[in-house]
């Protein structure tokens, strides 16, 4: 059903220093960015490696740009660090029944649009041991035909 990290997201203050210490230290380098105004962060994707299914594994690097996103409300909790996980699947909606069928809070009633035209749901961090869960369909993604995230 869940068959890669597709990522990890980690929220920043300074975006463009945090891609710069990812570039510098590690050599990862932006694949992707963009401004998710119904999430209310700006952010740039760094690939790390192709996956077993045809996708990518990312690092998502996120920079609040409103102060009652989800994002900002955990940067002023926690400071910075993993925000985050992310399982790919090649079919969101099912994954998302299945997991709410076993009990677990889907926040949202249908998948909403996520980084690189992906199509994303969250799971509640308190039905998952404290850890926010993405689940995500990459656009190329589809059950008939897995593509390249
Ligand atoms: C909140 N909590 C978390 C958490 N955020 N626990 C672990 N990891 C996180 N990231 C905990 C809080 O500490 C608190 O626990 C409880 O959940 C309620 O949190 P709150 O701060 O009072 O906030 P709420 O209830 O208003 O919202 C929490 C909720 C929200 C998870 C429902 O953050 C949400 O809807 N998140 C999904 C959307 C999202 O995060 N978008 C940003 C990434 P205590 O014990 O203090 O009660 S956008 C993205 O990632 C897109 C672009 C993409 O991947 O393509």
């Amino acid at each position: 059903m869940l068959t890669r990290i597709d990522h990890i997201g980690i929220a920043c203050r300074d975006l463009d220093a945090t891609v710069e210490f990812y570039r510098a230290t590690y050599g990862f380098e932006v694949h992707h960015s963009e401004v998710n105004e119904e999430q209310g962060v700006r952010e740039a994707m760094l690939r790390i490696n192709g996956t077993d299914d045809g996708g990518s594994s990312w690092i998502q690097l996120l920079e609040p740009i409103r102060e009652d996103s989800p994002v900002a409300k955990w940067l002023a909790k926690n400071g910075e660090g993993v925000h985050h996980i992310a399982f790919g699947t090649a079919d969101v909606d099912g994954a998302a029944r299945t997991v709410g069928d076993r009990g677990v809070r889907v926040l949202y009633d249908e998948p909403r649009r996520g980084s690189m035209d992906s199509r994303i749901t969250f799971l509640h961090p308190k039905d998952c041991h404290g850890v926010l869960t993405e689940l995500v369909t990459a656009a190329q993604d589809t059950p008939e035909d897995p593509g390249h995230g």
